[in-house]
């Protein structure tokens, strides 16, 4: 596919085909292990991303077919966190996999390869996973002194059931992707080869879709679950809607002709 550069970094690929974004990380020798620049940099791709209008859907991967991401680079894990060059201790992959959430439109995590431990979470958060048949799910926080409670653990658990989350955390065993799918962790495996094809496939048909039907969708999945932040959410594209109103707009049009609004034709639906 004729990828585009979006922006250069230095750990991630983000490129852009056809209204789809995608955003990989690049670090292939370390099985995509994250750094704490390798997550600011994502987090600032998603945020480009959320920003272009002709951008509807977002693919996250890893380059090399071998991984997704294998979570924090344990290499650079220090007192408190995983250390970049100014030395200090960050966890912001958290504050990414808040985004993944939150930003109004479809992330699909497109995985070959191993999806290990915070790693693993990002695909877990992310709204759709389509996997490739060499990829391997698990968590390993028991196993080198970590654990992600947040939603590594609670919306884990949405998405497989208490069960079987409490035991791929508590015995950190690694499944394939035909284990995945049949716990409902995954959309979708498909050969390797087939793999980005089959994704972008998905992505043309999610964009034919209505972009605002898409946008309540996700906000609505998150509202049931995201208490007031997901309430916030929800209501914020309630008020995008009633912007586009006329009822709204006399409103506003009203206090800038300094003049009482007329509400009257407006009708009071049962
Ligand atoms: O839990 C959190 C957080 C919780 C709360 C808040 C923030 C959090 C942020 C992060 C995390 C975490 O991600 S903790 C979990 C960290 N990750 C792991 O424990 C996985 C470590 N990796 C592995 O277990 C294995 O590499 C593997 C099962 C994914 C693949 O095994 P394989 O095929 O035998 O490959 P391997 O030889 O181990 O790896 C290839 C190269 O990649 C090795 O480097 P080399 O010896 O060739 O120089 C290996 O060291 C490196 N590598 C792989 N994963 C990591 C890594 N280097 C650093 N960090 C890694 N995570």
């Amino acid at each position: 596919f004729p990828w585009k550069a979006i922006k250069e970094y230095e750990e991630i690929l983000f490129q852009q085909y056809n209204g789809i974004a995608k955003i990989s990380i690049n670090r292939p020798h370390k099985h995509n292990a994250f750094t704490p620049k390798t997550v600011q940099e994502m987090s600032e791709a998603m945020e480009l991303a959320r920003q272009d209008t002709t951008i509807g859907v977002i693919i996250l991967t890893g380059e090399g077919g071998k991984a997704f991401c294998s979570g924090g680079d344990q290499s650079v894990r220090g007192d408190g966190g995983y250390v970049g060059q100014d030395l200090v201790p960050r966890l912001n992959v958290l504050d990414l996999q808040r985004q993944i959430r939150t930003i109004p439109k479809p992330v699909i995590a497109m995985v070959a390869g191993w999806a290990i431990g915070g790693g693993h979470v990002l695909h877990v958060v992310c709204d759709l996973s389509i996997a490739a048949d060499n990829a391997r799910f698990g968590q390993t926080g028991p196993n080198v002194g970590s654990f992600d409670g947040g939603f590594g653990a609670s919306y884990l658990a949405r998405v497989v059931g208490q069960k079987k989350a409490r035991e791929i955390w508590y015995l950190c065993d690694q499944y394939d992707a035909q284990e995945a799918l049949q716990m409902g962790l995954v959309n979708k495996v498909v050969p390797l080869d087939q793999l980005e094809a089959t994704t972008i496939s998905w992505c043309e048909r999610i964009l034919e879709k209505s972009p605002i039907a898409l946008r309540m969708l996700k906000s609505s999945f998150n509202a049931e679950l995201d208490g007031q932040a997901g309430i916030q959410e929800l209501a914020g594209n309630a008020t995008l809607l009633y912007y586009l109103s006329d009822e709204a707009k006399e409103g506003k049009n009203a206090f800038l002709e300094k003049r009482k609004p007329d509400f009257s034709k407006f009708p009071k639906f049962p």
